[in-house]
């Protein structure tokens, strides 16, 4: 019997010339738009983390010269007047699809913390360079996944950049498991990861990226209508609120004054 191939990550062409290339272009889109930029690592609830409301355009101009600026994360490129389209751009993808593409701007050392997304996704990093590091989903059992909410998204304790003796001594379960692939992504350079692989994404200096999730319509009507509800459950009815990447325990949006 054939043996279906499962996709590993690796590099694809993807023309993003005509996405912001840097900070100071970020913050002409809309300089006065107040945007929620990040600070420590959300998905590892024994890590500090808060969120601090500022305008993109200070946001950016402040990037460069001070490193604790933060880290504006998975921000939709769609609220910033910003259209484009991942599958008119990448010769790969040839079949329809629905896309969603998300920017992220920040310094040296902001960090994704590990997580695994339930849609196929490609990173594209127009400015800067990012190194990712990822784990197949059958990593799973020793990765210490956590239940913090972030909706699509399974979130991991395991700080991935830790040496791996560190990783092992921290967390036992990791003992056996097989150390992460490595990419250094450079501007230009676009990484397809395929869903539910597990990956931590850390600036090695300021650096813009965007990242764009697609589905089909079989993953809409399965993966696609499980977000849906889940989204509804969190940001409606107000479910796991104190456990999540967005929320603080208070129930405010974690804004400092
Ligand atoms: O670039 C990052 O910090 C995270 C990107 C990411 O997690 C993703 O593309 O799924």
């Amino acid at each position: 019997m054939a043996s279906k191939t499962t996709p590993t990550p690796h590099l694809v062409a993807v023309d993003a010339s005509a996405l912001p290339q840097t900070p100071e272009e970020v913050a002409t889109l809309k300089p006065d738009k107040r945007v929620a930029v990040s600070h420590g690592c959300e998905e590892r609830v024994a890590a500090e983390s808060s969120k601090e409301d500022v305008t993109l355009g200070h946001f950016c101009a402040t990037l460069r010269g001070d490193p604790r600026a933060g880290y504006l994360k998975q921000c939709p490129l769609e609220d910033l007047g910003c259209r484009w389209s991942l599958r008119a751009h990448a010769p790969f993808l040839t079949s329809w699809v629905q896309e969603t593409a998300f920017l992220w701007v920040g310094g040296a050392d902001a960090t994704t913390g590990l997580h695994s997304d339930d849609e196929d996704n490609v990173l594209i990093v127009t400015h800067g360079s990012k190194h990712v590091l990822l784990y197949p989903p059958n990593s799973r059992r020793h990765l210490d996944p956590n239940p913090r909410y972030d909706n699509g998204t399974e979130c991991c304790e395991i700080d991935a950049f830790l040496s791996e003796a560190e990783k092992a001594r921290q967390h036992p379960p990791y003992a056996g498991c097989a150390p992460p692939l490595s990419f250094v992504l450079r501007a230009g350079d676009a990484l397809f990861i395929p869903r539910d692989w597990f990956h931590a994404v850390r600036s090695l200096d300021v650096s813009v990226s965007v990242n764009v999730f697609y589905s089909t319509l079989a993953d809409l009507a399965t993966r696609g209508a499980h977000r849906a509800l889940t989204d509804f459950a969190h940001n409606r009815l107000g479910l796991w609120r104190t456990n999540c990447v967005c929320h603080r325990p208070s129930g405010g949006f974690g804004m400092r004054p």
